[in-house]
């Protein structure tokens, strides 16, 4: 396979002024008709003209009407073609029925639909690629579904046809169609301007009630744009279409948003209040490439990051503002060392912006987007929020239109504030998680810090440079007050102190405030410290982080030596749930315990080989201590959980339940699960019917409930989505593989759907002692899926794959029986380049 560098990247020889295109669709030979008119490009004079095309079949081409025979290949084609502007002319057939793979023009549940982002479009017409190629498109649509759609305004339609244009010059990883019977939620939305916009959430027919909330949820991020970024929409319709098959989470098409339908479809009854949050945050996401990805899009596909770094930083900014800022903050950092630090810290590690890819499906990371946003967020922190709100105005008005470079985008903060960002740009450029180091002094009234940053060699990296670590700081005087409010203080040598004079008496430092930069933090406190900060810290997040490394210290104790649960973090716990001041959602936050994953890196860290079954008991053992601990207090918390007004899916019910569901798990321990059966009996909304659910499921119980939900649930694809995964997420270790092996063998396990394989095998690798059982039965049977999946769906396959990087952590026992996994998958026939790259990154 080829590896592309960024170093090689050159501008197309062309220019494409306008684009033409008519699709005849039918299922087996749609037959797309182009007509885009190409000039030379000054900046590259002298390129070949080469178009890329998979899979198509070239019926004729065409150079200014004369008829030409281009030289084809599997990658594109190439022809001779004049230094003067012209017009190509080319008729291809295409195959959508026969594509699985959900890339370029396909077929869900008889629906035409397209992904062409990152390289999908070539497989729909012959064409320019890239993203640098921006132009405008005129799309007809000939077919007999009642619904065709493309991107921009309709111009015309009638019996059997539409046609769209879209004014804004564009790349094609952009472009979109759909054509369906389906069904619109319509609604209008007034920009700050006074545009008229027509909203349409087109669904299948039957999802009609599962609409309302995604669309206040986009109306809610088009004046949020306005209002936060100055940013409004630009075009006259804005329409969102859900689709079952669907490799990722949703696509921000121009004026042409297409949603998997699980990131789109909401009701009280069939969406937890998880499911919610993550609906309005994608639905924000997408809305928001609408200016950082579509009017500002990206040069090459190696600044993915400019895009989605930007666009991540922008929707959590949007649900900080809607939800709670510190929820929101602690989840994220959840989900970023739940998922962004195993890839950093593995063979997957590779910069925020990569320098080489073979497959840049496999680039699409929680490194270019979570690692991307949590640079955004140093930045911002490090320039102050006036300079932040100046840089992007100065970035909106100078690059509109245009395809762009990080070098581009950190100009025009250099610009703004005169600061020079060559050594900022290292976070671009380096992987790997650095390591802060934390040391105190105290003497005379005067408190110094000093701190040290490392960051582990990666690989093809070696040799990190220091980087520049906005490290958030506050001080807390022994009687809990604080002394010196946040400070950041900016980190950019490998070693560096920072003093605190006139103190009376020494302090309590509470350090990365916020979690002011993604890095590992070795701040070593003593146990009475961080109980001390878990009481006090007037950091919402560093409070939360205070409890979380006393559980982790507390686990990794009892992993290690064998102790019993430090009753000292218990009764933090308590203090802390005691207090009815706090949110319910922030005091659920610290009900949770550190992932089993992440114990196991923690041990590794420590040089030690982590044993999942001995993590695994630890985390039950305290899990049930914590409820025997609380016992007293947890009807008072479930009585506060209770939530007695009409279902709403906001911030403050949605914190009263996850309370409710957390109290409840505890609970369940200690009744057998009777609370939860009533629970189930009498819930009325998905959150508290699949948390009671899943509390039955855990205690040994629950075969009737499961039966019912099924019947219950039978007709909703989503909802059985859900059965299958909580089925696998709560099996007992040693059942795990059988219950997913189980459950790939029932009758409704389409495994051609990504959501439904997902919803078992995400689970199978996300369920840590399950997974690494030491039977190696789940490794078997997650190969044995992958090597089928493969050849109808490599990018899904390729993903999963990502459940064995973390594999050199465990025991020689474990590595020999991934190994020859990962071998065996290797050595398929026609393996295809996707997972290619990644087992041999994985195997190393
Ligand atoms: N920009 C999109 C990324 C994407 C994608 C989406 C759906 C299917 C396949 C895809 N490949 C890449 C989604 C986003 O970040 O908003
Ligand atoms: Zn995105």
């Amino acid at each position: 396979p080829t590896t592309i560098h960024l170093k090689d990247y050159t501008p197309f020889g062309y220019l494409v002024d306008e684009v033409h295109l008519t699709f005849d669709l039918a299922p087996d030979a749609t037959r797309v008709t182009s007509r885009i008119a190409f000039r030379p490009n000054p900046e590259a004079p002298g390129h070949r003209f080469f178009l890329h095309g998979e899979e198509l079949r070239l019926i004729r081409a065409a150079i200014d009407g004369a008829e030409v025979t281009p030289e084809i290949t599997d990658a594109g084609l190439t022809c001779a073609a004049p230094d003067t502007p012209f017009v190509w002319e080319a008729e291809v057939e295409i195959a959508p029925a026969a594509n699985t793979a959900l890339e370029g023009l396909y077929l869900s549940n008889g629906m035409y639909c397209t992904q062409c982002e990152a390289e999908g479009f070539r497989k729909i017409t012959y064409y320019p690629d890239r993203p640098d190629v921006m132009s405008t498109f005129t799309v007809r649509i000939n077919g007999t579904h009642p619904v065709l759609l493309s991107n921009g305004n309709p111009v015309d339609s009638g019996e059997g046809f539409a046609e769209w244009h879209d004014p804004w010059p564009k790349p094609a990883y952009l472009f979109a169609l759909v054509a369906g019977d389906l069904v619109a939620h319509s609604d209008r939305f007034t920009t700050v301007s006074g545009r008229e916009v027509d909203l349409n959430l087109w669904v299948r027919p039957g999802d009609e009630d599962k609409c309302a909330f995604g669309m206040e949820a986009l109306k809610k991020s088009m004046r949020w744009d306005e209002e936060v970024y100055g940013r409004e929409y630009d075009l006259d319709v804005f329409n969102i279409v859900a689709v079952d098959d669907f490799n990722m989470g949703a696509m921000e098409n121009k004026g042409l948003n297409i949603f998997n339908s699980a990131a789109v479809l909401a009701s009280p009854e069939t969406s937890t209040d998880d499911n919610f949050e993550r609906i309005e945050a994608i639905i924000a996401h997408e809305y928001f490439h609408n200016w950082t990805g579509n009017r500002i899009t990206c040069r090459d596909w190696f600044q993915l990051c400019l895009k989605e770094g930007l666009t991540v930083f922008r929707d959590a900014q949007f649900t900080s503002d809607l939800r709670s800022a510190p929820v929101k903050r602690i989840r994220d950092v959840i989900d970023l060392r739940g998922r962004q630090f195993p890839e950093d810290q593995g063979p997957l590690s590779h910069p925020v912006r990569p320098e080489s890819f073979q497959e840049i499906n496999n680039f699409y990371t929680a490194t270019v987007y979570e690692k991307g946003a949590e640079v955004i967020g140093m930045l911002k922190r490090l320039v102050g929020d006036a300079a932040y709100a100046e840089a992007l105005d100065l970035y909106f008005a100078r690059h509109d239109g245009q395809a762009c470079t990080i070098e581009d985008w950190l100009k025009v903060f250099e610009d703004v504030t005169g600061r020079d960002l060559a050594q900022f740009k290292h976070w671009y450029s380096q992987a790997g998680t650095p390591r802060l180091t934390v040391e105190e002094a105290w003497q005379d009234g005067t408190f110094t810090l000093t701190l040290s940053q490392d960051t582990p060699a990666t690989p093809g990296q070696p040799d990190k440079l220091p980087q520049v670590i906005p490290v958030a700081v506050g001080l807390l005087n022994p009687n809990g007050d604080e002394v010196h409010a946040t400070e950041v203080l900016e980190l950019t040598q490998a070693r560096q102190s920072f003093s605190f004079e006139g103190l009376a008496a020494r302090p309590v430092a509470s350090v990365l405030r916020d979690f002011s930069a993604p890095v590992v933090l070795d701040h070593d406190l003593s146990p009475e410290q961080r109980a001390f900060l878990l009481a006090h810290d007037t950091d919402p997040f560093n409070r939360w982080e205070a409890g979380r490394s006393l559980a982790g210290q507390c686990l990794l104790d009892m992993i290690i030596e064998g102790t019993a649960p430090d009753t000292a973090y218990l009764d933090g716990l308590v203090a802390v749930l005691r207090d009815d001041g706090l949110d319910p959602a922030y005091r659920a936050l610290m009900l949770g315990l550190p992932s089993q994953s992440e114990l196991a890196a923690s041990l590794q860290q420590r040089g030690l080989t982590p044993d999942p079954q001995a993590i695994w008991d630890a985390t039950e053992t305290l899990r049930q201590a914590t409820a025997q601990h609380m016992q007293d207090l947890l009807p008072r918390l479930r009585a506060e959980a209770q939530v007695d007004a009409p279902f709403r899916p906001d911030a403050d019910q949605a914190g009263r339940r996850a309370l409710g569901s957390a109290t409840l798990a505890l609970l369940s321990r200690l009744d057998g699960g009777a609370q939860a059966a009533a629970d189930f009996t009498r819930a009325d909304n998905m959150s508290l019917q699949l948390s009671s659910l899943s509390c039955l499921l855990k205690a040994g119980k629950g075969e009737v409930e499961l039966a019912a939900f099924y019947d219950q649930w039978r007709g909703d694809r989503l909802v059985i989505d859900k059965w299958f995964g909580l089925q696998v997420a709560m099996a007992a270790p040693g059942q795990t593989a059988e219950t997913a092996r189980r459950l790939s063998a029932h009758a409704e396990f389409n495994w051609r759907n990504p959501n439904r394989f997902r919803a078992v095998f995400g689970a199978l690798a996300m369920h840590h002692a399950g997974f690494h059982h030491a039977s190696g039965a789940a490794y078997q049977l997650l190969a044995d899926w992958l090597i089928r999946l493969d050849p109808v769906n490599p990018q899904t396959t390729a993903r999963m794959c990502a459940a064995f990087q973390t594999w050199r952590r465990y025991d020689e026992g474990r590595q020999a029986l991934i190994g020859a996994q990962l071998d065996r998958i290797l050595a398929q026939p026609n393996l295809s380049r996707d997972t290619t790259e990644m087992l041999t990154r994985i195997r190393g």
